[in-house]
């Protein structure tokens, strides 16, 4: 019957946290940065030891890290990657500084509300030069938000505290939303966190086999679920991996 109404059929479309990663990695490739890649399956020396956590620190345990029944030469089992350092580790001891890194990809900690996921997607950066400071974070920060939220962003650093950097800071964008007046999206603070950064801590340096005596850098973590949901205005986390068409067909 020529007059029935076609088939129609679907297209499939970039899930909203990978087209956040997709932007992110290009905005990083276009100033220079390599992008490293490693397991998700990783060992507790590059997830924790390497990254100045000390041996009973909280975030080893199985009430907040997964671990695999595979073990490693000491018969301890396996963590899945908590973060996405220790690909940026990984990179560090086999590539010559200066160094100039993304490492984005998936992890996964023991936790699940509506702002949490048991696997989720982090882009971490490390930038290792001679005379590197905080000032470069910073300057390089301001490229970046201005890049992704628009170019009229301002940002804002507060003190923080990370194992692996000293300083540390966490970063504010000014509200994309709302420019800083204050709405919903900013809780009426005019701000909105986006991101975690610091100078790499020397004793991070030395595992990743860099002098600290010539070398410094700083580090930061994004994580893509966070910043998709600020530019997308998404409220509940659980959304993105529900696989709901519903939810998915509107990007
Ligand atoms: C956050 C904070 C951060 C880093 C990640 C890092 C990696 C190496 C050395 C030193 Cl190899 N630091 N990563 C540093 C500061 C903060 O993430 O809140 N992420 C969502």
């Amino acid at each position: 019957d020529v007059t029935l109404p076609g088939r129609v059929r679907t297209e499939g479309g970039i899930h909203p946290v990978m087209r956040t990663w997709m932007r992110i990695e290009e905005i990083f490739r276009s100033i220079g940065f390599d992008v490293a890649d490693g397991p998700e399956i990783e060992s507790d020396w590059f997830s924790f030891t390497a990254l100045n956590n000390p041996p009973n620190h909280p975030a080893r345990s199985m009430q907040d890290t997964f671990y695999v029944d595979r073990c490693d030469e000491e018969g301890r089992q396996l963590p899945l990657r908590p973060h996405t350092s220790p690909m940026q580790v990984r990179y560090a001891r086999t590539h010559e500084a200066p160094i100039k890194i993304i490492a984005p990809g998936r992890t996964y900690r023991v936790d699940s509300d509506a702002t949490h996921s048991p696997m989720f997607h982090q882009m971490e950066g490390l930038v290792v030069d001679k005379k590197i400071t905080l000032c470069d974070l910073q300057g390089m920060l301001d490229k970046f938000v201005q890049a992704i939220f628009g170019s009229e962003v301002k940002t804002r650093l507060r003190p923080s505290y990370f194992p692996f950097t000293e300083p540390s800071v966490e970063v504010d964008v000014s509200c994309f939303e709302c420019g800083g007046k204050g709405c919903p999206l900013c809780k009426h603070t005019g701000w909105i966190e986006v991101l975690g950064a610091g100078v790499v801590h020397r004793s991070v340096l030395e595992n990743c086999g860099i002098d600290p005596e010539i070398y410094s850098g700083f580090a930061f973590g994004i994580g893509l679920e966070r910043i998709a949901m600020g530019k997308y205005d998404i409220n509940d986390l659980r959304l993105f991996f529900e696989n709901d068409l519903r939810f998915l067909d509107q990007f």
